[in-house]
């Protein structure tokens, strides 16, 4: 037996410690590399052209490396949380992103819960996740050894894997197998989040219904873009599209038809909830509209009482506006928005309800104001917060923390109520405007709205920035009754608004976006979007 001398003990055992150490270090150096990020808060002005992006919503950082990754059939997706919780939200997104790479690739990628990461592989963490990086932040290192996309959240992850999808070959948007192409990312780090944390698209359902099937298909294709809100302007004069199960006629009559006479429909509450999850797991909230004190005819049509004359109107299946009003005056017309609420707060996780607020020709402006009150204070008694259209901000019953959706522009009310703005300029962002005198569908009462033009705006034109909580688009339907009509007017100009929202304005610019959009026209028609080839974009 070998005897070492107290020293020599000393010496070793220092030794030992030492190369220990030495281990750790490594390991944790290894673990973490690329991770090492200080995460600008001046905005460095880069350009697609020089680096190679075709990303849409334009990153906030990106230099390009030299090499490619290669996803191959022996890649996996890893994920890893902070805590087990975590690491199961994650399991979850990169199913999400499995499901988008699998059916044309034609590779068997599966989700494997650790992180280390094999060679090769895409790796989603929130594991040293910078705070800085906010909640919808991330950061996405390519490398010709792999992919590492790194968040502070779990949603900054689901906005992330929008990018690395991106950035493979549009082929990958193809649901069936596609052989003969090397499935490459070029290498490149960037860091990015969000300029405005509303982002969103409002879906008019009143005027023509669409089915659940619809709402979620859009749901999916406005997710790629970054979006975060989905707005559903669920009721109307000419239509009563979610079931309210104390006032059963609201759908069974209010719902029963639509503009031009057509059948209408509603969705049950189990068919909302399905969709508010369907959005959720996206990393969406739903904003459900009611709106009123116009804009009723629907709930007039479907009971009497909410009438002067106790008597319930006929449907209207027309397109004017402003044909309408509820009882201001009336316990009975607070006692139905009441249950209204009450059943819509129930089944809508997300902090708003919009109350819609628009047109009101049929109130008196002192009512309105009145009834504006009635309504915020029913809203917040369940726990919720009002969002309206402009002249909604001008009641004393609006709260500086309720949302304007500002559809004129310089609300001074809101400004020196200290409320936040949502901007929806109709002549940049009401994407039921035509493209042109030529293309079939749409109004044009805010002009023609080509795909620049959509593109080419700020909030900031229409209020100080610190007023502002971001960008929606919204597409009304009393011009359109399909999907693909939806499709038509809202693509390619919602990819636009995802933009402003997203992108700080001074790296947007149309000659840099209209190269990167012709390079997204094979990955929507890939995904089967009947979007318009507007000819300002050199598709
Ligand atoms: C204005 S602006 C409306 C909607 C119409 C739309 C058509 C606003 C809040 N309301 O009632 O559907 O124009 O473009």
């Amino acid at each position: 037996m070998i005897k070492f001398t107290k020293k020599r003990k000393i010496v070793l055992l220092s030794a030992s410690l030492l190369v220990l150490i030495l281990i750790l270090l490594t390991s944790f150096l290894l673990s973490n590399k690329g991770q090492i990020v200080t995460i600008p808060k001046v905005i460095t002005i880069w350009s697609e052209q020089e680096q190679g992006c075709t990303i849409i919503p334009k990153p906030v950082d990106y230099k390009s490396n030299p090499g490619n990754f290669t996803l191959s059939n022996s890649s996996s997706i890893y994920v890893s949380g902070n805590n087990s919780t975590q690491t199961e939200e994650i399991d979850k997104i990169g199913q999400y992103l499995a499901d988008i790479l699998n059916p044309s690739t034609g590779y068997n990628l599966s989700v494997v819960k650790s992180s280390r990461p094999k060679v090769g592989s895409i790796y989603l963490t929130t594991k040293n996740g910078s705070a800085d990086l906010g909640n919808e932040g991330y950061l996405l290192d390519i490398t010709s050894e792999g992919v590492t996309l790194r968040a502070y959240t779990t949603e900054g992850l689901f906005r992330g894997i929008q990018s690395i999808r991106q950035m493979l070959p549009a082929d990958i948007e193809k649901d069936t197998v596609i052989a003969g192409v090397t499935w490459t990312m070029p290498c490149s780090s960037i860091i990015d989040y969000p300029t405005y944390p509303w982002r969103g698209m409002m879906l008019d359902v009143a005027r023509h219904f669409l089915d659940v099937e619809d709402v979620k298909r859009t749901i999916d294709l406005v997710a790629q873009y970054k979006m975060n809100k989905f707005h559903l302007h669920l009721t109307d004069d000419q239509g009563w599209r979610i079931e309210i199960k104390s006032w059963p006629d609201l759908t069974k009559i209010g719902g029963s038809t639509e503009v031009d006479g057509g059948d209408g429909g509603f969705y049950t509450q189990e068919e909302y909830i399905d969709i508010v999850n369907y959005a959720k797991d996206r990393y969406i909230t739903i904003i459900p509209e009611i709106d009123m004190p116009g804009h009723v005819n629907a709930a007039l049509a479907s009971y009497g009482e909410l009438n002067p004359d106790g008597l319930q109107k006929k449907p209207y299946t027309g397109t004017g506006v402003g044909i309408s009003t509820l009882m201001c005056r009336s316990e009975t017309t607070y006692t139905f928005i009441n249950d209204v609420i009450s059943e819509l707060a129930a089944i809508t996780p997300g902090e708003y309800i919009h109350v819609g607020g628009d047109e009101a020709s049929q109130t008196s402006a002192v009512d309105y104001k009145y009834f504006v009150g009635r309504v915020n204070e029913i809203v917040a008694t369940y726990g919720k917060k009002s969002i309206g259209w402009n002249p909604y901000d001008n009641s004393d019953g609006t709260l500086s923390d309720d949302l304007l959706q500002d559809w004129r522009g310089k609300s001074k009310s809101a400004q020196s109520k200290g409320m936040k703005i949502i901007m929806s300029p109709p002549d940049k962002a009401y994407i039921d405007m035509q493209y042109d005198a030529d293309t079939p569908i749409g109004h044009n009462w805010a002009g023609f709205t080509t795909t620049d033009e959509a593109y080419q705006w700020d909030p900031t034109d229409y209020a100080p920035e610190a007023s502002i909580i971001g960008v929606e688009c919204a597409l009304w339907t009393e011009k359109l009754e399909t999907m693909e009509d939806v499709e038509y007017l809202a693509f390619p100009r919602l990819l636009g608004h995802a933009e402003v929202g997203w992108t700080p304005k001074d790296l947007r610019n149309w000659d840099g976006y209209k190269v990167r959009l012709q390079s997204h026209g094979p990955r929507m028609e890939n995904q089967g979007i009947n979007f318009y080839k507007d000819p300002v974009v050199p598709w």
